[in-house]
Formats: structure tokens, sequence, C-alpha cells
């Protein structure tokens, strides 16, 4: 049986999640105290909407080094004692593909509004409400949206299209700041930096899948394929902007992991596997922020 139980959680004090079955026995939980209301109306404050504005979330990381100088310094973090959302913290020492991990926080998540994000993310202190916002108008007109995240390549972006146009995105990273996102667009692939899910309704992450690339990719064709929409969630926030020290990433560095030969093997190998998997449903080509998959043959 999963924890849901708050009562058994200090304010203050991170659990290690032994008595989560079904996630690995490194993943720290961390769920606020229930008296939502104060927090609530502290949360939700500069929204000028009511209603379904109020949704807790599950945010899920794989735990690394950059947690501490990025994600671990977001407002919605450092004051987590005080807000109504839960945080699902893996440790992956072991290398585990990261959709394996995904899928197990999926199932074991305890709100059905789930945020995956990379540890070398920072969200703003505006990011929460304007998560809210960008949701409610994705919703007014799909409710049943099937994924959806803060970077994608365009439905309609074909081979042919200007290359400045591919990314359709407001983040800040390393190289830029893109000024490409439009509400509510269409996309056929996302960033695995910021992925969007329901618990349970939407797309699920593949546990097949190997490596540490294209489960952005990989989603976005399962929604497709079950005829549910990917979308950009065109919300700012910072991806890889921060170093170790908590200096400005270099993006040499950046480059230099991408290209790194064990890297780009396993890239070609998840590339293979995703390539394969869609062979036949008609969806490639799939053009992604970093990885292409082409028809097969
Ligand atoms: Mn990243």
């Amino acid at each position: 049986m999963e924890l849901h139980g708050t009562a058994l959680l200090q304010r203050g004090q991170l659990m290690t999640a032994r008595t989560v079955a079904t996630i690995e026995e490194k993943t720290q939980r961390w769920l606020p105290n229930d008296d939502a209301s104060e927090k609530r109306a502290l949360h939700l404050q500069g929204i000028g909407t009511a209603g379904k504005s109020n949704r807790n979330i599950t945010f899920i990381t794989i735990m690394d080094a950059l947690f501490q100088t990025n994600l671990g310094t977001s407002s919605l973090y450092v004051n987590r004692a005080s807000l109504p959302h839960e945080w699902l913290l893996i440790e992956n020492k072991e290398n585990v593909d990261i959709a394996k991990l995904y899928a197990r926080a999926q199932a074991a998540a305890a709100n059905e509004l789930l945020v995956f994000l990379h540890p070398d993310v920072i969200l703003p202190d505006s990011w929460y409400s304007e998560f809210m916002l960008k949701l409610e108008k994705i919703e007014t007109v799909d409710p049943d949206w099937g994924v959806l995240g803060t970077a994608g390549v365009p439905l309609s972006w074909t081979g042919g299209k200007p290359w400045h146009l591919k990314i359709a995105s407001s983040i800040w990273d390393t190289a830029m700041n893109y000024t490409t996102g439009i509400d509510n667009m269409p996309v056929q692939s996302l960033d695995e930096h910021l992925l969007v899910l329901r618990r349970s309704g939407s797309t699920r992450f593949d546990a097949d899948l190997p490596g540490f690339d294209l489960y952005g990719t990989d989603i976005a064709l399962s929604a497709r394929n079950a005829s549910m929409q990917a979308y950009l969630l065109n919300v700012p926030l910072r991806h890889k902007t921060v170093d170790l020290a908590g200096q400005p990433y270099d993006l040499a560095i950046w480059k230099g992991k991408v290209y790194d030969p064990n890297n780009l093997v396993r890239s070609q190998n998840t590339i293979r596997y995703v390539q394969q998997k869609w062979c036949g449903s008609g969806l490639l080509p799939s053009y992604g922020t970093c990885f292409d998959v082409l028809p097969c043959g």
C-alpha cells in the first residue's frame, strides 16, 4: 500500500519512502500538512481567476548534484512546508532508465497533476500562477490533453521549415532566451526538462524505453497514438543556466556532454528503440528538440 498518510509527516522534515513499495527505496517523499485554505490563499495571490486554479501538484525529479544550486532554490521547493504540493525526489545512482523511474513515480504519486522536471531547472516565483492560467487555457479547448511540456517542436514543423522556428518555448537556457512559444500550441515532441501528465487518464511513460533521452518524444507519440494531443505549456523557467558552483552554466560543457561518445551511443540506441516502436504508426518523422526520429527503412 502506498503511503499517503500526511499525519506521519512532520513539517520541515524529509522522509525516506521505505513504505512506498512501488518506487525506489532511495526516493524521498515530501507531503505537506493538509490545512490547505491559508496556503491556497497565499498561493493564489496574483491570479485573477478562481475555480480550478488551486490544484495540488506532485513534482517528480531525479536528484543529481545540480539540484542544490537549481531546482532546490525554487520558491516552490524552498517553501514546500507551507504549500500543498508533494515532492518525489528520486536518487538514481544505479543509472536506471529514466522512463522506468518516471513510470513508477506516475503510479506512486499522491496528486492527480504531475510535473516531471530536471534538477537543473529553476522555477521562477510566478511559475505556479502562470502554470495554472495556461493549464486552464489549454483545458478550455481540450480537457483531455495527453501531455504538456515547456519546450517542444510544433506539430507543423518539418525539415524544410526555418531552423529558428523548430523549438517553441519561452524559457531561458544556456544558449538563449526563447521567444517562440505560443499558448496552446500543438507539438510533435517535447523537451525532457519539464513534462506534465495526469496520474490517471492521460498518457503513461514506457518503462521499457532505454536510456536518458527522448522520453519527451516517446510520450508525445504515445499521446497522439491514443488520439490525444501534446501541447506546449507556454510558461517561462530557467533550464541549465546555473552550474554546480552557482555560476552561469558553460555552454561548452553542455555541448561536450551531448557530443560525448558514450552519450551518443546511448542516445542512438534510444532513437532506434523509438523508431522501431512507432514504425507502423504513421506518426513518424517526429522532429525533436535534440534528436529527430525518422521513418523506418
Ligand atoms: Mn536538464
